[in-house]
């Protein structure tokens, strides 16, 4: 009888797919904290700080503390309105290069305890993550690596302040999710009053392995930012937008703070030996700082939902700017267009024409229900399909409802096997035959493809080569809405 019952057991185990190992995983996937981030798609950038006083994108470092004063800061009203937005993370200039700190520095005068804010005695990275813990928002610092106020730029004793300034913030202000290092560094600069221009190896001045260790020491949860990553890389542009063809992974010894080759950085690495996101910043206004005068220049719903197909639907993550004015506040136009760019994506990834469809697929991975090729259509990103082991190419079909029309396409990968198809394409079967209305050369965590809208009675998705067997978790066919336009 305990047999019959082991029997039977192992007959459902396998059927259901429960406790079958999963495909060979590649040797590059990211980290458990690196999926989570990327699962999280959107996140916002805030720069504020002296320059939204003085009107410039870069100060000097000899700006007086006595021009910062946002009589209305509301660093909730930022948090909410990022919310709205679908953003999931908040990155805070805390110190940008002209070496003001937001927060009351032991280690400098420089800083808003000396400013009219509060009368010196506010905090507003305090305000910044006391308002994202509120609402639920994770919280980010950008600490500038550049110091164009501080005397010692250039020589060891300003390492060791900007270590001393990474303790502080990092211990102070209760759980930070990512420190987002910038790549500009070395220039003209006030330097506490030489007024010269300093010049920095960009290779060895910073020691970016010990700067690295003080972060995850002190926030282990923290992930980090910066031209090379290590957990984030920049995607080698400053529009917002991924390469068609986009890698997770990169060979980090290409690349240093500072020092990279943009167009490596936009598309990734094949063959890279480590898993690096791309992170793809962009501001909703021309400057990343607040200017009156861009006021009639706000990305419009439309243009950030284009910058959102660009960035996310190409396997990065969206960073998008909203500077606060001198008010210390969203601007109101800001605020609507962000609402009405997450309405537009919510309205045209509403329904997906092929949830539950009926997939049949070239091939499967050793016959268990853990791999069946409806996996990819039961909106479950766990699931997956995978074809038979030693396939480079396989093929799915997926029938649909041929009176209902689809303008926008949907692939994603189960990357935490790591990132392994390199060129497909979807073809529709309509009344003349099959039709190839879409096609990639790579896929990762999330793609999205934009076609005219059309209809059709069956779907195939073409795998034609990929670095492993080929696996997928999510297919999905979507007809966008208003605002949604192709670009
Ligand atoms: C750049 C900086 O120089 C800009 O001021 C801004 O902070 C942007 C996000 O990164 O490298």
């Amino acid at each position: 009888m305990k047999y019959l019952f082991a029997i039977f057991a192992l007959l459902l185990l396998s059927f259901t797919g429960t406790g079958q190992p999963d495909i060979k995983s590649n040797s590059v996937v990211p980290s458990p904290k690196q999926l989570s981030y990327q699962s999280m798609e959107m996140v916002g950038f805030i720069h504020f700080s002296m320059n939204t006083f003085t009107n410039k994108e870069w100060g000097y470092g000899d700006e007086s503390p006595a021009l910062f004063d946002p009589k209305k800061l509301d660093c909730e009203q930022w948090v909410k309105a990022a919310k709205d937005a679908g953003i999931k993370e908040l990155i805070l200039t805390a110190k940008h290069h002209d070496g003001f700190c937001l927060w009351p520095s032991i280690y400098t005068e420089h800083s808003v305890k000396n400013s009219p804010y509060k009368n010196g005695k506010g905090d507003i990275v305090k305000e910044f993550t006391d308002a994202c813990a509120k609402f639920g928002l994770k919280a980010g610092l950008y600490l500038s690596p550049w110091d164009r106020n501080h005397a010692g730029y250039g020589t060891p004793a300003y390492i060791t302040y900007y270590k001393n300034q990474l303790h502080e913030l990092l211990t102070n202000y209760g759980k930070i999710t990512e420190v987002w290092f910038d790549g500009a560094n070395g220039g003209d600069g006030y330097y506490g009053g030489a007024k010269e221009t300093r010049k920095i190896d960009k290779k060895s001045y910073y020691p970016w392995k010990e700067i690295q260790e003080i972060v995850y020491r002190l926030q282990p949860e923290a992930s980090i930012f910066s031209d090379a990553g290590p957990d984030i890389r920049w995607i080698g542009n400053e529009r917002g937008f991924a390469g068609e063809t986009c890698w997770s992974m990169l060979d980090r010894t290409k690349v240093a703070v500072g020092d990279a080759d943009s167009d490596y950085l936009n598309t990734g690495d094949y063959f890279g030996s480590s898993w690096v996101i791309g992170e793809c910043d962009v501001s909703i206004r021309p400057g990343w700082f607040y200017h009156a005068t861009e006021d009639e220049n706000v990305k419009t719903p439309s243009q950030l939902v284009d910058l959102y197909y660009k960035s996310v639907g190409r396997n990065a993550v969206f960073l998008l700017n909203i500077p606060p004015n001198r008010d210390g506040l969203f601007a109101d136009k800001d605020v609507a267009n962000m609402k009405k760019y997450r309405e537009i994506l919510d309205k045209s990834f509403k329904e997906n024409l092929t949830l539950n469809a009926m997939v049949t697929a070239s091939c499967v991975q050793s016959g268990s229900a853990k791999f069946s090729p409806g996996n990819i259509a039961d909106s479950d990103l766990n699931s997956y399909w995978a074809a038979a082991t030693g396939k480079r190419q396989a093929s799915l079909e997926i029938a649909i409802d041929s009176t209902k029309k689809f303008d926008r396409i949907l692939l994603q990968e189960p990357v935490r096997f790591g990132q392994r198809i390199a060129s497909f394409d979807i073809q529709l079967l309509r009344p003349g035959g099959w039709q190839t209305i879409a096609s990639g050369t790579s896929i990762g965590f999330k793609r999205l493809l934009r076609i005219t809208p059309i209809a059709g009675s069956k779907v195939r998705i073409n795998i034609w080569d990929a670095n492993n067997t080929p696996a997928l978790s999510n297919f999905g066919l979507y007809k966008a809405g208003g605002g949604d336009a192709n670009n």
